[in-house]
């Protein structure tokens, strides 16, 4: 371990958010120190409850972060936030309004605020994801309130890396039945119907019971929730459903169960991902491996085959993985 990275995962332990952020900023450029870095942060995870804030486009996710974040400061919890997405007022992309509202917070030093990037992840949350967790788990944030917009692959992602997810529709994010469709449904623990003052808002709620009505039944009934987030209506609420929740979850183990598949999908993921790397290096420089994507090309020996040839050779794959 080096001396220096030991020191600067000290200062995280400590609440430092400067070398929190520096340490993230390593994690996003996937540099050489990563793998130190999660192995002394692991010791210490699991602490957070981790919400994850989901919904089309434009429905109210980042206000009702910013409502909910001011009543955990009031309970004086530490919260972090990661918001997925370039346009969000956390970024300071967004309109001038959004970006005085989150002033209070960016003074505040019980919150850490944190934008990421969606390029390059093809349609899910980006790579860092998970890790950028850890790091504020690891940091002590009490909460870690995260906010994708729910389109594609993230949906799932949001699911397997959080403990609460929040789906925020409004009712003029379209009708009922194309939430279902988009895969925001399978994902929710609670909805939160914002923008109330809609004058849809009744029969956009009723839709939704109807909907989950079908559903199985389960350990905990999904509620759905109005609020006016704008005007601080219907907070309170919101946050006394993910209080309990949380409650629900830890009461019966299902925390601890949720948590256990969270490190067993990071485990394939990370082993994949190292496995990924290290066989795109072995193309470029193992002449038998290279022969074979050569021949691939031309059309000598199909895929599945060469493919095949390879993984039955176990000599030649202990080989190249030793390498
Ligand atoms: N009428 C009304 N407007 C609201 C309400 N909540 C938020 N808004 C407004 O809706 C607009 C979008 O709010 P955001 O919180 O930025 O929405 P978002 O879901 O984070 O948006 P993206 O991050 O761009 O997907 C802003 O102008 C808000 O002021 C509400 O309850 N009622
Ligand atoms: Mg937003």
């Amino acid at each position: 371990m080096t001396p220096k990275i030991i020191r600067l995962v000290e200062r995280i332990f400590k609440g430092d958010n400067v070398s929190l952020s520096r340490v993230i900023s390593l994690v996003e450029n996937e540099s050489n120190e990563v793998s130190e870095i999660m192995k002394l942060i692991a010791p210490h995870l699991g602490k957070s409850h981790c919400i994850g804030v989901t919904g089309p486009p434009g429905v109210g996710k980042s206000t009702l972060v910013d409502k909910l974040t001011v009543l955990m400061r009031k309970q004086g919890l530490k919260v972090g936030i990661i918001a997925v997405d370039p346009s969000s007022p956390f970024t300071g992309g967004a309109v001038l309004g959004d970006r005085i509202r989150m002033q209070q917070h960016y003074l505040d030093n019980g919150v850490f605020i944190r934008s990421m990037a969606t390029r390059g992840s093809m349609g899910g949350l980006p790579q860092a994801t998970g890790s950028v967790i850890k790091l504020l788990d690891a940091a002590g944030k009490d909460i870690i309130l995260i906010e994708t917009v729910g389109v594609g692959q993230s949906e799932v992602d949001i699911m397997e890396k959080t403990d609460t997810v929040l789906v925020v529709l409004c009712p003029e994010s379209g009708d009922a039945i194309q939430t279902m469709k988009a895969g925001l449904f399978e994902i929710a623990d609670i909805f939160v119907v914002n923008k109330s003052d809609h004058p849809s808002v009744d029969n956009f709620i009723r839709d939704i019971q109807a909907m989950l009505q079908l559903r199985e039944t389960s350990w905990w009934n999904i509620p759905v929730l109005a609020t006016e987030a704008v005007n601080n209506i219907g907070i309170e609420e919101l946050y006394k459903q993910i209080q309990l929740h949380h409650q629900a979850l830890c009461k019966d183990d299902l925390l601890l169960q949720r948590r256990q598949l969270q490190r067993k999908q990071d485990f394939i993921k990370t082993l994949e991902r190292k496995l990924t790397r290290k066989l795109l290096m072995l193309i470029e420089q193992d002449g038998q491996l290279s022969t074979y994507v050569d021949r691939v090309e031309k059309g000598e020996i199909d895929p599945y085959s060469a493919a095949d040839e390879i993984l039955k050779s176990g000599k030649l794959l202990t080989d190249w993985l030793r390498q």
